[in-house]
């Protein structure tokens, strides 16, 4: 009997008022109306009707997704139908129901879970287009894989697919306080938190749930992974039920972080020993009471013995005996436990050259293979360390045959650019994804391993740290969102190329103009490695003030302390010597064929030598070039590469919406800036330290730069960057105890056309404001309102204004004046005047 209903569409409802045009709100997901006459006519047979075979609430929302699609980009209101036999119809249903109904029709042999099929069927005279899903969550996946489609104008006539996700877990973190921050946030307050309480308003968790979903994402751990106490309290739980209820008709799961103290500190216990039975019988309880509130829980991340953060180390036990309680108590409701391997001491020996944080994961973890239980999944960031610019894989996914393991990247770019700088980061993802680690000795790339593929396990995945905010765009760049997009791509399935994920993005986000999508998939693919350059070559790492923002540059903030991300540069050479024979023994813990070529300078690759090696400067890389002129050469490039960005954009003006294009162009031109902050204060610390002067004679000759110091200064001083690299000859200037202070220079160049460049210093707070004058005229003037992360003179305020196409004759005076505001002392660096490109 054929089971059919009216499927209670709720689409006016959902989108009853419009966001505005285009301020990124809507994502990937916008369904801008198809113009093109040819590419609307390729869709013009599709069905006009929709039958939806099942009632669940997932189910429902598919459908209404797919109206709401339709209605966008084809501009035709999709009827319910009730019969199929009434005629042509979208036909959405579990891959049961449509056998059901269609018995010619058989299931995809090997469709899994949460996967799906579409197939276009004719039947009885009339066409069909089957959307059936493993369950209500492949439903859900189908229909927006069908609108994807249609929104990248891809041809349908002999479209057929079925697919399967990669993994069972695909998860978001979120690492969001219940103040309202979140750590390492870059795109405002939280959408779940406000001031100690979940929010009233849940609709952007709604809508972040429907973006999750789209790609695929199931589950969502909501707070930090440095978790407040009060997660498991009953209040909260009453409160974060409202957010699991804004999750759940997207098929996202809501996950906690919580903190293994729990039951001492907010459970009245004098211990939180795992093992004593009072501390099990009180997760249990806990865990109970959760799934009273919430039945579909999806489970606990837990950060323990790291950071700060309390462990069964204090009482002697590992993270076996820790990991199993909690899993314990979770596993009769069907709970998973993500314990992270991001375990490690950051009081190290910096003088001990044995000691090596990037050891910590594999030394802990390793010994405890096989003893976690089988609802345990260890997560593991990416690399040993801590989401560098460029690392190795971490050696423990290799270390792992007998236990559960999730790869966790990172998509909120803390040590990246924060947002402020364009790093597509699916290239750098998908050089983890793809290394095949050669455990055993044969094939097993790190995404099979968390597959489960590689050593037969039933669970793994992916944990991607996201920290969107309530910026209305999510994640503040509007190129950022791509990583978001490309991480739930990955997740589904990690054999798809960075190219394909930047194209489908890209189409989604701005539209199918050629020169568009051309333009920002060759900005987006180029973007990582140029970051790498001017950050952090030769598996340096981020070389970025490690102990504060971790974001503008800072090098030797990275030496002679506990936390163990050392570079170890001295006089003569840089880098960690990991390698078995004489350093930290790290490499030895890659399978033997990895072992073998990282250990030897001949087969390490360049791009992490110095992560595995300490050289001199003078070493030759396989490129024929020296260490330190490969420094040097990777920043100018690096810069010259963030410079193009700014041209590359301005291509797009009038093609992209004039919002999003004008908030693109901003940040691009910040970024160019910051990256010639980043090459000068990189290459001015490695000539000082190693005392080798560039070949090309660029490094700390800057013949188009007048130093803020030399100036003529009226009320401004002189003053000292800390860290001394971060401001062009180690100084600056500042205007304190004044209201207004000017610094004037006279040109001394041939008359021509030049681009003025200033180079000042915008705190976080104060908002000083400066005006720059060309003979007494104004040619600029701009506030220093950005909210970098320091309120001092270094390189993560360090910041550039350009005026463009000044005519320029020799004697001309050019002034500038700035007005300190708020402790704000207008700082200023240099100005830089360079021939114009215009004028060419
Ligand atoms: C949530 C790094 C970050 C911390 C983060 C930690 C982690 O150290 O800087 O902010 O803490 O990683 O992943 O636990």
């Amino acid at each position: 009997m054929r089971r059919l209903f009216i499927a209670l569409l709720g689409t006016s409802l959902l989108w009853g008022a419009s966001s505005p045009a285009e301020n990124g709100a809507d994502g990937w997901l916008r369904y801008a109306r198809i113009t093109d006459a040819h590419a609307a006519a390729q869709y013009a047979g599709l069905p006009g009707r929709m039958v939806t075979l099942d009632e669940s609430p997932v189910v429902r929302r598919a459908g209404d997704e797919l109206a709401h699609g339709v209605e966008g980009m084809l501009g035709r209101e999709l009827q319910n139908g009730t019969s199929l036999a009434d005629g042509d119809a979208f036909v959405l249903g579990t891959v049961t129901e449509v056998e059901a109904n269609f018995p010619r029709w058989k299931r995809p042999a090997g469709l899994r879970s949460e996967g799906f099929a579409i197939v276009p069927l004719k039947e009885h005279g009339h066409s069909y287009w089957l959307i059936a899903g493993a369950d209500a969550r492949g439903v859900l996946y189908g229909s927006f894989r069908l609108l994807e489609e249609i929104g990248e104008q891809r041809d349908l006539r002999s479209f057929a697919i079925s697919e399967s996700p990669s993994a069972p877990v695909r998860w978001v973190d979120q690492w969001d306080n219940l103040n309202g921050t979140i750590e390492r946030g870059y795109a405002g307050q939280s959408i779940f938190f406000d001031n100690g309480s979940v929010r009233a308003d849940m609709s952007r968790a709604g809508e972040y749930a429907r973006l999750l979903a789209s790609v695929g994402i199931n589950g969502c751990a909501i707070n930090n992974v440095n978790a407040d106490l009060k997660m498991l309290t009953p209040e909260m739980i009453d409160q974060v039920s409202r957010i699991a209820d804004a999750f759940r008709p997207w098929g996202v799961r809501m996950a906690m972080s919580v903190d293994l103290s729990s039951p001492k500190a907010v459970g009245g216990l004098d211990t939180f020993d795992p093992l004593d039975p009072r501390v099990i019988a009180w997760w249990k309880k806990a865990v109970d009471e959760l799934y009273a509130k919430i039945p579909d829980f999806a489970g606990f991340v837990v950060k323990a013995d790291s950071e700060g953060r309390a462990g069964p180390s204090q009482y002697g036990r590992t993270p076996v005996d820790a990991a199993n309680v909690l899993a314990r108590a979770l596993k009769p409701h069907g709970g998973l436990l993500l314990y992270r391997a991001f375990v490690y001491n950051h009081h190290l020996d910096w003088n001990d050259p044995k000691a090596d944080r990037a050891r910590a994961a594999y030394d802990i973890f390793h010994p405890l293979d096989g003893k976690f239980d089988d609802n345990v999944i260890v997560q593991i960031k990416h690399g040993p360390i801590d989401f560098q610019v460029r690392e190795p894989v971490s050696p423990l996914f290799a270390g792992l045959h007998k236990t559960n393991e999730a790869i966790e990247l990172q998509i909120t770019q803390e040590y990246t650019g924060q947002a402020r700088h364009l790093v597509f980061l699916v290239p750098m993802w998908k050089t983890a994804l793809d290394f095949d680690l050669r455990a055993e000795n044969r094939h097993t790339p790190v995404k099979e391993i968390i597959e489960g593929k590689a050593f037969d396990r039933p669970l793994g995945g992916f944990a991607g740290v996201a920290n969107v905010g309530l910026d209305v765009n999510w994640l503040s760049h509007p190129l950022a969102m791509a990583n978001l997009y490309g991480f739930g791509r990955l997740a589904w399935d990690p054999d798809t190329s960075a190219q394909t994920i930047a194209d489908d993005w890209t189409r989604l986000t701005f539209g199918n103009n050629v020169t568009v999508v051309s333009t920002i998939d060759r900005m987006l693919l180029s973007s990582w490695r140029t970051y790498e350059e001017y950050t952090g070559p030769l598996g340096l790492g981020t070389l970025t003030d490690i102990l504060h923002s971790h974001y503008g540059p800072g090098i030797e903030s990275a030496e002679r302390n506990g936390w163990g991300q050392w570079i170890r540069a001295d006089h003569n050479g840089v880098g960690m010597d990991r390698t078995v024979a004489t350093g930290t023994g790290y490499i030895g813990q890659y399978p033997p064929e990895v072992s073998k070529m990282y250990e030897s300078l001949t087969t390490c690759p360049d791009g992490l030598l110095l992560f595995m090696h300490h050289v001199a400067y003078t070493y030759k890389l396989h490129s024929g070039k020296t260490v330190i002129q490969h420094i040097y050469d990777a920043h100018y490039d690096g810069a010259a590469g963030a410079a193009k960005f700014v041209d590359d954009w301005q291509r797009l003006k009038g093609l992209v919406d004039e919002e999003r294009y004008e908030k693109v162009l901003a940040l691009q031109e910040y970024q160019a800036g910051h990256a010639d902050e980043w090459r000068d204060a990189v290459n001015q610390w490695f000539y000082k330290m190693s005392g080798i002067a560039d070949v090309q004679d660029r490094v700390g000759h800057d013949p188009n730069r007048v130093e803020a110091e030399d100036m003529q200064l009226e009320g401004y001083t002189q003053a000292e960057a800390t860290p001394w690299e971060t401001a062009s000859g180690g100084k600056g200037i500042v205007c304190s105890g004044h209201n207004a202070c000017t610094a004037s220079t006279t040109i001394n160049r041939t008359a021509g056309t030049y681009d003025i460049a200033v180079q000042y210093f915008d705190y976080r707070h104060g908002v000083s404001t400066y005006d720059l004058y060309l003979n007494g005229k104004l040619l600029k003037e701009w506030r220093a309102d950005n909210t970098l992360p320091a309120d001092k003179m270094n390189g993560d305020t360090s910041t550039r204004v350009t005026v463009h196409a000044v005519a320029l004759k020799p004697g001309d005076v050019l002034k500038i004046e700035g007005h300190p505001d708020d402790g704000e002392p207008s700082p200023l660096d240099y100005v830089e005047i360079s021939q114009s490109a215009a004028a060419h």
